[in-house]
């Protein structure tokens, strides 16, 4: 039919069979493939039509890479109608993952089976989209309006065995799904079951206010995001209106989406977490090194959650502190880490136990003479971490990866205390480290090709989105958010109050605003990091000096029960503390600094600039591979909205020369020591290019 698409009589059904690495995904070549086999299948000897697919799926979706090209026919949800209106009995036969317009194909079926194991979802709200052939409109008719919303504005898929209680999914089957199939579909079709065309279904009614009540939920838990709210609209129209008007509907609010600022930055974060995988320079074909065995050094909070991702993916973890009763505190953690787990459904009591077995303490370095890998998480103190990288020296065999967790420590002089810095890297783990997805994996200056390699591999096992890093004062997402931090703190000194940079912050879509960050994450750490620097280094001293009171104080924030905000015990909500303001009134005093007004534009623009300006050098000093990599670390790593696409493609869709205008303009006003426009972004502006062409021009 087209290179991507077969078909052929098999028993008598026709079986179309869809193969397009890697994903089977709907380009162009394969809509017009089963197009074609569709139409064949009309007119020949079939007593009904398979649609199956090779390799590891099926269909995974529309391609997203057509998205933004000229249209071609046949389109989707022409195909989608021609599929459920054809003559012949059509069975859809899924294994892997049906997607997006690949669930779409499969809804437009008269009848599904699934492998055990399979799943099926409507990722399309991760996008910034909505199903867009048919989906919004079949899918309540099937499953119900409630269920279906579920689905849809999660964008979670669900497994073969939810799908089929749901009615999604009409046989499953065990063991291989292309004999097992072929067999069900001439069952199906020798009993010449009726053509169950879903669009014929009428959509059960729902309570009075159940949308509504929908959207209001939907405003909290997707705040700022136009799709999952359309997704409303569309289900509301299969509700109230035919099949046809509510295929209209969807088409047009699809195209809405579709051309959305949001779905672009949607789009932008998908290729990039994946590109950000990808080592420059670095062959695909690197020979790795085994990791089975891994040590863990520190049980605190962070050495607890970093043990708990190898062991959950399989691997033996010995977790090393000083003394028994410190190894003691950080298996409570991990207990603690893993009830939670269980409670919140996460997990299942068995599962935890099983992870929890793989965990073993210790107090010997001795015990780590074995490990493949060994993670350092002790305080953040350089001649600390040199001493234990000397112990593993010693301890560790030949070949063994060894890294650290630093914040902000120099990989390079850690690895020096060490006769093999080839084999030293920096692994970074966000807190809590158990969650938290992003991984900035730290390359120094003798890092060997293959820890790198490795180190990458394995952060896809431990499920973590990894970015490499070069070598800086808190690589790249804590460099850049010195910036940032010091740009809330100086307008809360100019006169702002924490509550208005916060609730501005979180409005413009940030998870949390940089105040209420900082007393979670608690104001002294940053006070520690600040001593350890010679004074020439610790930035703006205006900036800090609000929080350096607050430390005074003992306010250290969230664990305190206070900082920039007083914390309810028990339920941990924030409110203003009017000694908060009478402070900042003090220091800004004190600093000659007479308050005014500040209005969320300025906020928010000498927030995010500042980001994109550190960024901007970043990347100029190679410490970053690509804009992208740094839009992945701010959305897995630090809150940024995904919907904004992170701060790099931020600046891109606002206008590098908007952001280089306000940057000469804050330089002009608060000085060029904070404010000095980056080379970069000087050079884009001059050359009138985005930062998306520059790197796709090479980065030169
Ligand atoms: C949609 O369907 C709209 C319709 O409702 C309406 C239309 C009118 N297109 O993730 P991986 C590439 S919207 C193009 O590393 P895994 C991916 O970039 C779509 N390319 O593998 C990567 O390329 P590379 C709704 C795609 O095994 C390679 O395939 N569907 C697509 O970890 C391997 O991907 C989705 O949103 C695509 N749709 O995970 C599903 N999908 O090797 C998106 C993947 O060059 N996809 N690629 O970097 C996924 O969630 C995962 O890829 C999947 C496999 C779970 C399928």
């Amino acid at each position: 039919m087209t290179s991507s698409v077969r078909y052929e009589l098999v028993d008598g059904i026709g079986v179309i069979t869809v193969d397009n690495p890697p994903v089977n995904a709907l380009s162009h070549a394969v809509r017009q493939g089963i197009h074609d086999a569709l139409a064949a299948a009309q007119q020949d000897t079939s007593i009904a039509v398979l649609i199956v697919c090779e390799g590891r799926t099926f269909i995974a979706g529309a391609d997203i890479t057509e998205f933004g090209k000229p249209p071609k026919e046949p389109h989707l949800p022409d195909l989608c109608n021609s599929i459920e209106a054809s003559s012949k009995l059509v069975v859809a036969a899924v294994h892997g993952t049906a997607l997006g317009g690949g669930l779409e194909v499969a809804l437009a079926c008269h009848y599904r089976c699934a492998v055990q194991g399979a799943r099926v979802g409507f990722p399309e709200v991760k996008l910034g989209l909505l199903p867009g052939a048919g989906g919004t409109q079949r899918l309540p008719r099937l499953i119900g309006a409630g269920a279906a919303l579920d689905l849809m504005t999660s964008g979670n898929p669900v497994d073969a065995a939810q799908a089929a209680n749901l009615g999604l999914i009409d046989h499953i089957v065990n063991g291989d799904l292309g004999d097992a199939a072929l067999a069900w579909c001439g069952e199906l079709a020798a009993k010449d079951v009726q053509r169950r065309r879903t669009s014929e279904l009428a959509v059960e009614s729902v309570p009075d206010g159940m949308l509504d009540a929908y959207r209001a939920t939907l405003a909290r838990r997707a705040r700022g995001q136009i799709a999952p709210q359309k997704i409303v609209d569309c289900v509301e129209a299969s509700l109230t209106l035919p099949f046809t008007e509510g295929l209209r509907i969807e088409r047009e609010n699809f195209i809405e989406c579709l051309q959305s600022p949001q779905s672009a930055a949607l789009r932008h974060m998908f290729f990039a977490e994946r590109e950000a995988a990808r080592v420059q320079g670095l062959s695909k074909d690197m020979p790795l090194r085994d990791v089975n065995r891994v040590g863990v050094i520190g049980a605190g909070t962070m050495g607890s959650g970093i043990a708990m991702n190898f062991a959950n993916a399989g691997m033996q973890v010995a977790l090393l502190e000083v003394s028994d009763e410190a190894l003691g505190k950080g298996l409570g953690i991990i207990d603690r880490n893993y009830q939670g787990g269980v409670k919140r459904g996460k997990m299942s009591e068995e599962q935890a136990l099983e992870y929890r077995g793989r965990i073993t303490g210790t107090t010997d370095y001795e015990s780590l003479s074995d490990a493949d890998l060994v993670i350092e998480a002790v305080f953040e103190n350089l001649e600390l971490k040199q001493e234990v990288f000397g112990k593993l020296d010693a301890v560790c065999r030949q070949g063994a990866i060894l890294a650290t967790n630093t914040s902000y420590q120099n990989v390079d002089r850690i690895a020096a205390a060490t006769k093999r810095p080839q084999d030293v890297i920096g692994l970074h783990f966000f807190s809590p480290a158990h969650i938290m997805k992003l991984l900035e994996v730290v390359r120094a200056e003798k890092t060997a090709d293959d820890v790198l390699a490795t180190c990458m591999a394995l952060a896809k096992k431990i499920r973590k989105t990894p970015v490499v890093s070069g070598v800086c004062y808190g690589f790249i997402g804590n460099r850049m958010l010195g910036h940032y931090a010091r740009e809330a703190q100086l307008c809360v000194i100019e006169g702002a109050t924490p509550e208005q940079v916060d609730a501005v912050m979180e409005e413009w879509g940030m998870a949390m605003g940089p105040l209420a960050v900082f007393d979670l994450a608690g104001l002294d750490v940053g006070f520690k990091a600040r001593q350890g620097l010679p004074e020439a280094e610790r930035g703006d001293p205006r900036a800090f000096r609000v929080a350096d009171a607050l430390v005074e104080m003992n306010r250290l924030g969230q664990k305190t029960g206070a900082g920039f905000y007083r914390y309810d015990p028990d339920t941990r909500k924030r409110s203003s503390d009017p000694v908060v303001l009478t402070l900042i009134e003090r220091e800004a005093a004190e600093l000659g600094v007479t308050r005014g007004d500040i209005d969320a534009d300025e906020i928010v623009d000498r927030l995010l600039f500042a980001l994109v300006n550190e960024g901007m050098n970043i990347l100029d000093e190679g410490i970053a591979q690509r804009p992208g990599d740094i839009d992945v670390v701010y959305v897995y790593g630090y809150g940024f909205p995904a919907w904004r696409g992170g701060p790099m493609h931020y600046a891109d869709s606002v206008g590098l020369a908007h952001v280089l205008e306000r940057v000469r303009e804050f330089e002009q006003r608060f000085g060029s020591e904070n404010w000095t426009p980056a080379p970069l972004l000087e050079k884009l502006v001059s050359n009138g290019n985005t930062l998306a062409e520059w790197a796709n021009s090479g980065s030169e």
